[in-house]
């Protein structure tokens, strides 16, 4: 008889023991460490913004106590798509990522919305209609920032009527901030007749892409005033094809671009560049704020905009011995 009853009592013991150790406890990542883990899918590596976001995003997770699986997908949609699919493998917490361009995520978003794992849109947005397949979306107005590029080369041609001859490097193609800059510049200079894009090309947001578009530009238009760059890099590589063919860029061409990094502000004070619209990297502790209140169930808002203005030259010297990235 006793015999019996102790072996109930042990069964009973070893079941509720198992529950226990294989059960989520609501505080801590699949692997019951007590950490919250983020499955975070990078775009890649492609420029000086990029770069101090992956950073951001590194010292944050850690700052927080935050588990982080991070993977860099070389700027191609299918690389992301894998690393989402293995996020729901690992049985991460939460998953967040950067989509590299707008299209393409319904079905790996929808998997990821089965597998019950919200997620967190950081920096780009995606085109998916259905807003139940993310939580929020954290990342910059990337039509405002064209509009602020516009609006600059409108008032610095105020008053004069001779053509002012454009040329534009796009970002990556059928991303959200090369769409959506595209548009916000195009709605602004469209008022003054005076203003034409005479040739519009991506640069994929990279230097030696910048550089070598920018040469093809010079080779088949001796007339250009200004260039709209995308982001800062590909200004930069714009830079040098400018050099190469004797002109001075800043003066013979205008340069506008976006982001803000240091080497962009240094351009500008240096006069090669004539005005940039700020673009934050620096997503990674409004990320980790999201990511915990996300994983505790708490609402959270369907955007949150990132803070940011825009800098002269004058303004770039002022403020680049302060700037972080
Ligand atoms: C914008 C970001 C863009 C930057 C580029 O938020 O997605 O991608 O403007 C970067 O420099 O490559």
């Amino acid at each position: 008889m006793l015999r019996k009853t102790t072996t109930a009592l042990l069964a009973g013991l070893l079941a509720v023991g198992g529950l226990t150790a294989c059960g989520n406890d609501s505080n801590s990542g699949g692997s019951g460490s007590g950490k919250i883990i983020l499955g975070f899918s990078q775009i890649g590596a492609e420029s000086g913004w990029r770069t101090a976001n992956t950073k951001s995003i590194q010292e944050s997770a850690a700052a927080a106590g935050i588990d982080l699986k991070f993977s860099d997908a070389q700027q191609r949609q299918e690389n992301q798509i894998k690393a989402l699919r293995s996020f729901i493998t690992q049985k991460v917490d939460v998953i967040a990522f950067s989509p590299v361009v707008e299209s393409g995520w319904d079905t790996v978003l929808k998997e990821i919305k089965d597998a019950g794992i919200p997620v967190i849109l950081t920096d780009r947005a995606v085109d998916s209609p259905d807003k139940t397949l993310y939580k929020t979306f954290l990342g910059s107005d990337f039509i405002k920032e064209g509009t602020l590029s516009g609006e600059w080369l409108v008032k610095e041609y105020q008053g004069k009527n001779d053509p002012v001859n454009i040329v534009e490097l796009q970002g990556t193609t059928g991303s959200a901030p090369a769409n959506d800059r595209k548009e916000g510049f195009g709605k602004v200079i469209a008022a003054d007749p005076k203003f034409k894009i005479i040739a519009s090309q991506t640069g994929d947001f990279t230097r030696a892409k910048g550089k070598e578009v920018m040469d093809a530009f010079l080779k088949a238009h001796k007339d250009i005033d200004v260039l709209f760059a995308h982001n800062d890099d590909m200004g930069l590589g714009a830079i040098e094809a400018i050099e190469a063919a004797g002109l001075k860029p800043g003066v013979d061409i205008k340069i506008i671009t976006i982001d803000a990094v240091k080497d962009g502000m240094q351009a500008l004070a240096d006069g090669k560049f004539n005005f940039i619209a700020e673009c934050s990297p620096l997503l990674g502790p409004q990320l980790m704020d999201l990511v915990k209140k996300v994983h505790a169930g708490e609402a959270v808002p369907e955007r949150v905009v990132t803070d940011e203005t825009t800098f002269t030259q004058e303004q770039a010297k002022a403020v680049l011995p302060s700037r972080k990235y």
